[in-house]
């Protein structure tokens, strides 16, 4: 059975990793606008590099939980049957053992220079503006997809929901384009999809079948049925 995984947020909430909406979300502290578009990083470079090298900072605290894991166990046994799309940045999928992961948003472990395009991995903070080591000028920025910027693997990611048998969503709001758009783009493609959330998604109506409760108790339970 072939089957594409689309996670969001949520799956890393009980982690500690904050999400977007919530109550809590990083976008009740900071507007969008301010911080995740290329425009703000021209305008204040200094604050959207404090926004992510404090998220970056803070990857070193938490550890991937049962919900991760159970991903990686699914791929042990899917090996290529099994693609991981995640709109997450950081990086608790590898560390829970996942390799055939998709960060179509970028990854917070990763620096893009402005000036040759070079993508270098990084775990220190950018806000004091170090140079780019592949080619050294000091134009470096999150590697992360910003509002307005095209996501990573969009062919790679198309590709294999039209081959998919299985579509399923995890601890996404569905809220952000183009990743809310492949439920239905899997349904024209035939495969069957399934929502795993705490809580129906923006696009909730438009899966086969939806259960909702914690990702932590949702998911090993999934991967179990798939794969006993
Ligand atoms: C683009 C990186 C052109 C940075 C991010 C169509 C209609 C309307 C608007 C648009 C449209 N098409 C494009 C747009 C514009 C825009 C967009 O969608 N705007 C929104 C606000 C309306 N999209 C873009 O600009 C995109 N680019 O379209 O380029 C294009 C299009 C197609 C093909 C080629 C080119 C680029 C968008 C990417 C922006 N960057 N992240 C960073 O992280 O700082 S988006 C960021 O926000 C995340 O990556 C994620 O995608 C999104 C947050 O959503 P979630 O992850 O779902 O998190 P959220 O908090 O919302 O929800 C959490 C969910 O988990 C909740 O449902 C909750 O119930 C659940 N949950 C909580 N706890 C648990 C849980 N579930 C289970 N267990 C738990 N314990």
């Amino acid at each position: 059975m072939r089957i594409v995984v689309l996670t969001g947020a949520g799956i890393s909430a009980e982690s500690g990793v904050r999400t977007f909406r919530a109550a809590d979300g990083l976008w009740e502290e900071h507007r969008l606008e301010d911080v995740a578009t290329p425009e703000a990083f021209d305008r204040q470079p200094s604050l959207v590099h404090r926004f992510y090298d404090a998220r970056r900072a803070q990857l070193r605290t938490v550890v991937p939980n049962a919900a991760h894991e159970a991903l990686a166990r699914l791929e042990q046994r899917l090996g290529d049957d099994l693609l991981l799309v995640t709109q997450n940045i950081d990086d608790l999928h590898e560390r829970a053992g996942s390799t055939r992961v998709l960060h179509m948003h970028g990854e917070l472990n990763s620096a893009l220079c402005r000036a040759c395009r070079g993508r270098s991995r990084w775990d220190g903070p950018l806000g004091d503006f170090p140079p780019c080591p592949r080619c050294g000028v000091m134009e470096l920025r999150p590697d992360v997809v910003w509002f307005g910027e095209i996501p990573y693997g969009m062919d790679r990611i198309e590709e294999a929901i039209s081959e998919a048998d299985l579509f399923v969503s995890i601890g996404t709001s569905g809220a952000v384009y183009p990743a809310a758009g492949f439920v239905q783009v899997a349904r024209a493609y035939g495969a069957r999809t399934l929502e795993l959330n705490l809580e129906p998604s923006d696009g909730s109506g438009w899966f086969h079948e939806a259960r909702h409760d914690r990702a932590t108790t949702l998911v090993p339970a999934w991967v179990d049925e798939v794969v006993p």
